[in-house]
């Protein structure tokens, strides 16, 4: 499975740049999906940081980290922004790809600062870029970390997008390709999940969502461009099932989720859209999703901020008669918005009160891991599974 990771830097040919984010509540498998994507370990799940020992996945947990997590479950609603590195080798091209993990978002309380963080996240990115443009000198070391994709996990309800999944992609599609994906697919039965995809798709048309939709030109591009991407474009949102273990099937080993009733294979199309995703990602699709962000995305952030700079730079403002009047209109505008966000105010005390419960249904999940844990560590020879 190692063959497509490259461990010699032997070939001189340049790699190529991607970078990867990944948005979603704990527990939506966002840390398993990166670890499938890149063939090995690079983030570490949140239960492993209650190990006894964090650097064997197969110590048992230590039950007073646990238990200490469990109390700060609640007060922990910060997001930490980290980005991994990894290099990979796909059909013989180096890329040097970047995750930007994010975890902690959908947890906390107060998911407006989560947006503004990753959106701002984003935009220093921009900024590095639009000062290294305007400098007389380049600097050679100069480091383009633009974000060409963020992958948003859906979680697998079944229902419809919660407010917070739509909220999400609403204020970061203007700053990056937002590319949704279900997490933990399996999840769903084939039926549920064929009717939740179509429903998400319906919610993201009906509030006007620009994700990144792997856009074609009936009239510029050839037969084969547009059959690929209206292929990929119905499969959205992509369905995810991801796993860190190998099972062995017919001598083959396979990666896959084990059930009493079977497998789901991981690289399966029938089973996941995972290899789609992938080879979208990283072969197909990397260099549109990069020239979408600097031509696109990075262009209109450039225009908005350099045109920003100059309206507030301007010392003459007098102002005109129709200026005034609509300074009026703006006064009525500000008083509805601020009576908007009073509702806001009260729908969000709700939400709150929600995201406690899970808060407290996960802390739970962490106890029952500690007994998983406690179990498995009794009986030698039953499978790993348990602990991931
Ligand atoms: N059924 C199923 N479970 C998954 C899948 N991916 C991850 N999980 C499990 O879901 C839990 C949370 O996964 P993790 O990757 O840590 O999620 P994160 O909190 O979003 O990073 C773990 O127990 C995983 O084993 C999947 O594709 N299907
Ligand atoms: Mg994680």
């Amino acid at each position: 499975m190692s063959s497509r990771i490259s461990r010699s830097r032997k070939q001189a040919k340049k790699a190529l740049h991607m970078t990867i984010m990944v948005v979603g509540a704990s527990g939506t498998g966002r840390t398993t999906f990166v670890n499938t994507l890149v063939e090995q370990p690079i983030l570490t799940h949140r239960s492993q940081s209650l190990l006894t020992d964090p650097e064997n996945p197969h110590s048992p947990l230590d039950p007073n980290l646990v238990q200490q997590a469990a109390h700060r479950a609640h007060e922990d609603n910060g997001i930490r922004i980290t980005p991994h590195n990894v290099e990979l080798e796909e059909d013989g091209t180096r890329i040097a790809l970047t995750i930007v993990d994010t975890p902690g978002f959908g947890d906390g309380l107060d998911n407006d600062h989560c947006f503004s963080e990753i959106s701002s996240y984003l935009e220093r990115q921009y900024d590095d870029i639009l000062a290294e443009e305007s400098r007389i000198k380049r600097n050679p070391r100069f480091r383009d970390n633009r974000v060409h994709a963020l992958l948003y996990f859906i979680a697998p309800t079944g229902h419809s997008l919660r407010e917070l999944d739509i909220e999400l992609m609403r204020r970061l599609s203007p700053r990056v390709n937002v590319i949704p994906v279900v997490g933990k697919a399996d999840s769903l039965t084939p039926t549920e999940l064929r009717k939740f995809k179509k429903r998400i798709m319906e919610d993201i048309d009906y509030y006007g969502i620009p994700v990144y939709n792997f856009p074609y030109d009936l009239e510029e591009d050839d037969e084969d461009t547009i059959a690929d991407n209206s292929e990929l474009r119905a499969l959205m949102p992509f369905a995810i099932v991801g796993s860190e273990e190998e099972i062995i099937i017919n001598g083959e080993p396979i990666r896959g989720r084990r059930y009493p009733w079977g497998v789901v294979e991981v690289d399966n199309p029938q089973h996941s859209d995972f290899s789609r995703l992938r080879s979208a990602l990283l072969q197909s699709h990397l260099t549109d999703l990069k020239e979408i962000t600097h031509d696109f995305l990075y262009e209109n952030y450039r225009t908005e901020k350099l045109s920003r700079s100059v309206t507030n730079g301007d010392p003459d403002s007098s102002m005109l008669p129709e200026d005034m009047a609509n300074q009026s209109v703006r006064l009525k505008e500000e008083q509805l918005r601020r009576e908007e966000e009073k509702l806001r105010e009260i729908e969000l005390k709700v939400q709150r009160e929600i995201q406690l419960k899970r808060q407290e249904l996960l802390a739970k999940e962490d106890s029952l891991k500690v007994l998983e844990a406690r179990l498995a560590a009794q009986s030698p020879n039953t499978s790993r599974d348990g602990l991931m």
